[in-house]
Parts: structure tokens; sequence; C-alpha cells
């Protein structure tokens, strides 16, 4: 009888435990297997962001944000093309990441702490380091952001912009009267047609939006920085294998930059002797098949997109239309706080 009752118990135990893990898909969630059998990555971007990503008249995705996706697509495949894009406005992005339709999301999103603990999303690093600032007109002759009480500001729904801009204001005893549209495009069509004298967001984009109105030279960026907001690749919770994969492709290419192997000279770098090099490349250690990948997987993502400076200049630095100066996303051995761990 005891025996009985024991064996009915380890049953029932045995049973619970599956039962649970059924419930719980995540805890058995893998994507690198998913993105592999699909051929394609399923990466979430924005709608059309100078810069971060945008699509030309021949339907070309290019930019920042795009440039992680087609990182981590070549660090899978070996082919920078196999990435599927899919753009989304602020209000949908974590949706579309927790009900998988993306494997990654790539879309100027800041990592915090709310974000994490109840969206069951995590942040894979930063990309870039930014914080939130406003647009005016030069001819309103304002000049600091303290002499913006009463004025209309423009922001987009479900931004991390919408929280701030109260804080803001109300920490400097300031009238604000807010518009909240729905997207960039929305956002950006009431401030020109003069349904808010002020547009605030992310400095960056205000450098990308601002360069959509007739004359940009019209309206100037406050040098007020109100937030941080660390931008960075997101992926589900509960698939830790993932996670480490779009967070170590991000921290080669900032690697890749330290070590000063580029697009131009990652053929020279696969014969190093420089330990660093000879691990980045793969030429040591098994860093690509710990992830699931080949041996290569960093050199593959940059070859395909360039290190971080590159990917950087091209798309919002010095080659770029925006223009934005390193600032705070140099390395932090050039003056700036990008710092990835240790490829070793
Ligand atoms: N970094 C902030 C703001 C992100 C955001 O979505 N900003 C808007 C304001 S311009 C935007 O980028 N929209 C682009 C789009 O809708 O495609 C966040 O994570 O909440």
């Amino acid at each position: 009888m005891r025996d009985f009752r024991k064996q009915r118990f380890i049953v029932t135990a045995v049973m619970l435990l599956i039962l649970l893990g059924a419930g719980n898909p995540r805890a058995v969630a893998q994507t690198l297997k998913a993105v592999k059998e699909r051929g394609a990555l399923n990466c979430g971007v924005s709608q059309g962001l100078l810069g971060f990503s945008s699509m030309d008249d021949k339907n070309a995705w290019s930019g920042f944000d795009v440039d992680i996706c087609r990182a981590v697509a070549a660090a899978i495949f070996g082919d920078p093309g196999k990435v599927t894009f899919l753009p989304l406005d602020a209000a949908a992005r974590f949706t579309a990441l927790q009900s998988d339709k993306i494997d990654l999301l790539s879309r100027n999103s800041t990592w915090t702490m709310s974000r994490e603990s109840s969206l069951e999303i995590m942040f894979a690093g930063v990309a870039y380091y930014d914080g939130q600032g406003f647009l005016v007109r030069r001819d309103a002759a304002v000049d600091t952001a303290l002499q913006l009480g009463g004025k209309t500001v423009c922001t987009q729904a479900g931004t991390t912009s919408e929280l701030n801009l109260a804080d803001y204001f109300r920490a400097n005893g300031m009238e604000l009267k807010v518009l909240t549209l729905g997207t960039s495009e929305e956002s950006l069509r009431a401030y020109d047609n003069r349904k808010c004298d002020v547009l605030t967001s992310d400095v960056s984009q205000l450098y990308a939006e601002r360069l959509k109105l007739v004359v940009p030279d019209s309206h100037i960026i406050l040098p007020e920085v109100i937030s941080k907001e660390p931008l960075g690749p997101a992926v589900r919770q509960g698939d830790d294998r993932w996670f480490n994969l779009v967070k170590w492709t991000l921290y080669a290419l900032i690697n890749a930059e330290e070590l000063g192997v580029n697009s131009a000279t990652i053929d020279e770098a696969l014969t190093s002797p420089n330990p660093n090099i000879r691990r980045l490349v793969g030429a040591e250690g098994d860093f690509g098949p710990q992830l699931g990948l080949e041996k290569d997987w960093a050199v593959r993502a940059v070859r395909a997109v360039g290190n971080y400076g590159e990917i950087y200049e091209r798309n919002v630095g010095t080659q770029s239309r925006l223009s934005i100066p390193r600032g705070l996303n140099a390395l932090w051995t050039q003056g700036g706080i990008q710092y990835a761990p240790p490829l070793r």
C-alpha cells in the first residue's frame, strides 16, 4: 500500500512537471532552431526612421538598426540578406516579440526596468546611447528647454518620451500642453502644421526627423538632454541561448572596432598573430560552436556590415546625412562609453 502511494505520488509529480513545461512554451523555446529551419531571421524595425531603419524606392532597407539585424543573420547564415524586416510602430513592437512574430526587435527601443520586469522581454545590450531632447522652430526664439512652459509639445504614444516629458515639466514647475500621436509620421506632420510648437523624442530621432522638414535648418535641437535612452536589441525572455547569440554578436562588432578589425581588414585578420583577434575570427577557441554557430560567426558579421564604428559612421555618423557626433557612442578607449566585455 505504501509503495502504491509512493508510486502514485511520483506519477502525479511527473505529470505536473510535464504539464508545467507544456504550459510554458517559453521554457523550451529554441529560437535559433526555428530561425535556421525558416531560413531567415524575422527582425522588427521602426517604420521609417532615417539612419536607423528606412526603406528606399527599391524597397531596400538600410540603417543602424537594420544592420544589427543583418549582423545577426550573417553570423547565423553567413548571409546578411536572410532577414525579413517587420516595420512596427512604438505601441506594437513589444507584442510582436511576445507573440513570436519576430525573433529580434531592433527598433530604437530604450532599455528600461519595467520593460524587462513586465513585458517578458530582455535587452541584449546597448547598441546606441541616446537621450531625449526637444526640436523647435528657429524663429520661435527659444534657446533653452526651460523656456518651453505653456508650449504645446508633440510626442509619440507608447514611448519613454511621454513620461520623461511630463517629469521634466513637473520638475521645473512648467505648464505642459501635450499632443500625443500614434506614429512618428503623425508627430512630424503635426509639428510641421504648427499643431505643436515643440517635437520631443530621442535626440538621434530628432536629427532624423528634422531632415524630413522642408528647410531643416529652420529648426534647432535645444541643448538639454532630459533622460537616459540606452537603445538596444531586445529578445523574448526564456531562451538564454538566443539571448547570448544576439548579445555576443553585438559585442563582437564592438570588440572588432576596438581590435582594429573592419570590413576592409577582415581577411588580414584571419592570419593575425594577436590572440584577441585570433579568438574573434575563430582561429582559436570554440566561441562560434558554443553559440550554435560556425567558428567564423564574427567574421561573417563584420564582413557583412562592418564593425561597430563602420555601422555608426555609415548610417548616422560622418558618412551619413545625419552627421551625429560619436559622443557617448565612441569606444571607451576614445572618450566614449561603448565597452564590450571580452570575447574570451
Ligand atoms: N526610445 C524610445 C522612443 C522610441 C520611439 O518609438 N520613438 C518614435 C518617435 S520619433 C519613433 O522612433 N518612431 C519611429 C516609427 O514610428 O517608425 C522608446 O523606446 O520608447
